[in-house]
Formats: C-alpha cells, structure tokens, sequence
C-alpha cells in the first residue's frame, strides 16, 4: 500500500539558518543577530551573518533542490527582513526577495511551504518584553496579514510557529538558546499562552488577507514515547506517557500543553491541575482565538524513548544500552519514533499530518573524489521513512515529509559544528555539493518511497 499517490516529498530550513545578508537591503535586527554577538553563547562564536549567504544564491539553492527532485520546500520567513521594526513599517526589499525565491521555486515546479515563526523574533519587539508582552498576538497578527496579503497570491501553504517548545524552553527556561534567560514558571506559562493566542491571531489574519484559498498548520516539536512491544499495554503506556504532562521542571518539553489548544480548544486537564499555581488567567475567548480550524498538524521528530508497561499498566522507560546508535550532535537513532509518533498524534488531533522536520547530523567531509558520501543519513533516513510508511499503511492520515535539512546551515548554539544537510555547504567558498543522500532521496521521491 505504502505512501499515498499524492504524498508530499519535501526539505526544509529556516531563514536565519540559511539566509545570511545579516542587515542587508533594510532588514532589521533580529533576537539571534544580538544572541550571537555575545561571548559564549554560539560555538566559536558563528553567527548567522553569512551562513550559506542564500539570500544571494537562492538560484543556484533551487536549481539544486530540482536536481534532487523535491516537491516542496519548507522555509520560514524572517519576521524582520519584512517588518525591520516588527510592526509598522513594511521593508519592501525584504518583500522582493522571498518573492524572487518564490518565482524561482514555483518555476522549478517545487511547492512553497511557508513558516511564519521559527525563532525569528524581531529585536525591537523583543525589546518591548516579545512573548511575555500580550500585544505580541496583535504584533503576530499584524505580521501575518502582512505575509497573506504579499505571498498568497504564490503560496498555498502555512505553518505559523515551528517549535514553540524550544523558542520557549530553550530560550527563556533553560537558556540555551536566544535570548538565553532563566524565566520563573509564572512568566513561562503567560508566554505559552500568548504564543498559542498568536497562532490563533495569525490564523484569522492569514485567512483573512489571501487572495486564493491556503492551508494552515502548525510545527511544534516533541520527543516520542514508543513501546517496547506491539503489547496492548505497552501501545497504552507510550500513548500515555507521551501526552501526559511533566513535572515542573520539564514542562516546556511535551505535547499536549502545546497542541490540545490549538486541536482541541481545551488545556490537557492533568496539566491544568499540576500547574495550576503558575497559570495565567486562561478565558473562553483566549481558547476560542488559540482553537482556529486548521488544515494539517506538523511534528518535528528526530528521536524518542521506548516505554513499557509495569504490571499496573503505568508507563516506564526502557533505558538504552551503553553504544546505543546516536548522531553525531548526539541524539540517538530510534526509527521507532516515526511510526508511532505519527499515529498517536494522528489519532488524538485528527488532521492530515505531516513530518515537518526530521534528518540527522553527520560528520560529513568532501571525499578524495570530490563527493561527500553520508550512508549513515542514507541509512538513517531510510529507517525512518520505513516506520513512517507503516504508520501510513496502518491508517494514519501522513501527508508528506520534510527532511531536515535541506543544505547544511547554521545550528544554532552549535554554530557550523553540526551538518543536517543533504548538500554540503563549503562555508569558505560556499560551494554546495549534492551528497549521496541527496541523490538517494531522489529516488526515494521517484518512487514514493516504493524502494524503501
Ligand atoms: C529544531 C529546529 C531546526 C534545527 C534542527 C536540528 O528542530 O531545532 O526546527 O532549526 O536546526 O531541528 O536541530
């Protein structure tokens, strides 16, 4: 049965990744320009100022994406390359680009699929408290109607935030990331709350301003929970262990804080209760805004744990044994994730899925040959990809997949340590070169995953 005849072969990035042009042609600052710029807080101290210098080589980017075939693209759109201020002002510069990319894109036959959010905060806006302040849902909104009135003429398809876990947590919870704070949890949860109202705002606004009919979705992130066994109870308990809430301390991390409002309209009831001393004032009308109608739900998976049942059914996790196969950013290989991260999610939202973000570090190098041979992102890829097709084969609805990445960029903290690409980027000479994964995922693209 395999993969549906019109599933969606895809890459993806985002634009402070992979964009470089750092102020150019009016953009303003935006929060990892100023992160970077401190001391310790980015391997060796890379920025995002050049990167893959994309913004001037996205030709020569989407000659290569047709090489290799995809159907669609997925990249973001940096917030502050449109609106330098974040609200106001329209940098119409910034405009011409994303719509030279997108000419080009679309003349390549490759399908645009647009993120609005993926961490790209404009400084100004940030400066004014971001998250934390509430008029971020209108600012968002603002920024969106901005978006849908310019591009959806192009574009069909939205994502509005990627990873609001991490922008979060790993930004003002655990610091690893911009802005690098320590939030006390009563800030965190109004920030969670204002980031789920903005997604709503935007939904209206994207909705509201487009010029053809367009399909939104949403791209959080999530480490899965799969069972040591097809055993009823062990299914259960992973189900389980997956959608319940954390502790405190670990809050950020998890699903259903973050979904069950915007697909189902209600915060998850155990969290509700473990959280209660730090929440916000949560109104019907916030949760209406935050529950829009979408069109497709996304999940970054890279990895996940695998969970057994005890004898009273509850959820435990299977510790890894020492030499467990892992990448080279050090996350473990755990093709099990796909499968069963794409059911349980398809099973409780109940939308048209898509594997918004999934792929593997290496430590890749240019051959003798003058090639860059990966077969361990081969092999990976290919693990995975079988999993999500049993997922697909066993009923969930899976409408496409974008591997991460498309070309290797910008890593965040890690800087340029870490390559997810399926073409090699010479950061010196910013030579790009198609690596044998790129290859081998045409043909898996050419056959809609018949060869896996
Ligand atoms: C994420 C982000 C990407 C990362 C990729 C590898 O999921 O953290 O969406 O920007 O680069 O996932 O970490």
């Amino acid at each position: 049965m395999g993969f549906s005849k019109d599933f969606v072969w895809g890459a993806a990035t985002s634009s402070h990744q992979v964009e470089g042009a750092y102020l150019e042609d009016g953009k303003g600052l935006d929060l990892w320009d100023v992160y970077e710029q401190e001391a310790g807080h980015v391997y060796e101290g890379h920025t995002g100022h050049v990167s893959c210098d994309h913004y001037h080589r996205y030709k020569e980017d989407v000659q290569l994406m047709k090489e290799i075939g995809l159907q669609a693209y997925r990249f973001s759109i940096n917030w502050s390359r449109i609106m330098p201020e974040g609200v106001g002002v329209v940098n119409q510069r910034g405009i011409d680009f994303y719509k030279r990319l997108l000419d080009e894109l679309l003349c390549a036959g490759i399908e645009p699929y647009i993120t609005l959010f993926h961490w790209e905060t404009p400084y100004a806006l940030y400066q004014k408290g971001g998250w934390m302040n509430p008029d971020i849902v209108n600012w968002f909104g603002e920024y969106a109607a901005v978006v849908s009135k310019e591009f959806s003429p192009m574009v069909k398809n939205y994502f509005t935030l990627n990873e609001p876990q991490c922008f979060i947590g790993l930004g003002y919870q655990n610091g690893q990331h911009a802005p690098g704070l320590h939030l006390m949890n009563r800030d965190l949860f109004q920030m969670a709350h204002n980031v789920m109202k903005a997604h709503g705002a935007a939904v209206l606004q994207l909705r509201a301003n487009a010029s053809q009919p367009i399909q939104i979705g949403y791209a959080p992130t999530c480490g899965v929970f799969y069972p040591a066994s097809e055993k009823e109870a062990d299914v259960e308990a992973a189900r389980k262990k997956l959608f319940e809430c954390p502790d405190l301390e670990n809050w950020t991390w998890n699903v259903s804080w973050w979904s069950d409002p915007v697909m189902l309209g209600t915060y998850p009831e155990d969290g509700l209760k473990k959280y209660e001393p730090y929440l916000p004032n949560i109104t019907q009308d916030d949760l209406t805004l935050m529950h829009q109608p979408l069109d497709f739900y996304g999940q970054n998976i890279y990895n996940g744990q695998m969970v057994k049942a005890d004898e009273n059914g509850n959820p435990v996790i299977v510790k890894r044994y020492p030499g467990f196969p892992k990448t080279a950013i050090q996350w473990p290989v755990t093709p099990e994730c796909l499968r069963w991260g794409a059911k349980f999610l398809y099973e409780r939202y109940q939308k048209p899925f898509y594997i918004t973000e999934n792929g593997q570090s290496c430590q890749d190098v240019i051959s003798l040959d003058g090639n860059v041979h990966d077969p361990q992102r081969i092999d990976f890829t290919h693990r995975y990809l079988r999993e999500l097709k049993r997922a697909a084969e066993e009923g969930a609805d899976i409408r496409g997949y974008f591997h991460w990445s498309f070309m290797d960029n910008f890593e965040w903290a890690c800087g340029y340590s870490e390559r997810f690409g399926m073409v090699y980027v010479d950061y010196p000479t910013q030579k790009r070169i198609i690596k044998d994964s790129g290859y081998w995922y045409r043909n898996v693209i050419q056959t809609n995953g018949e060869n896996l």
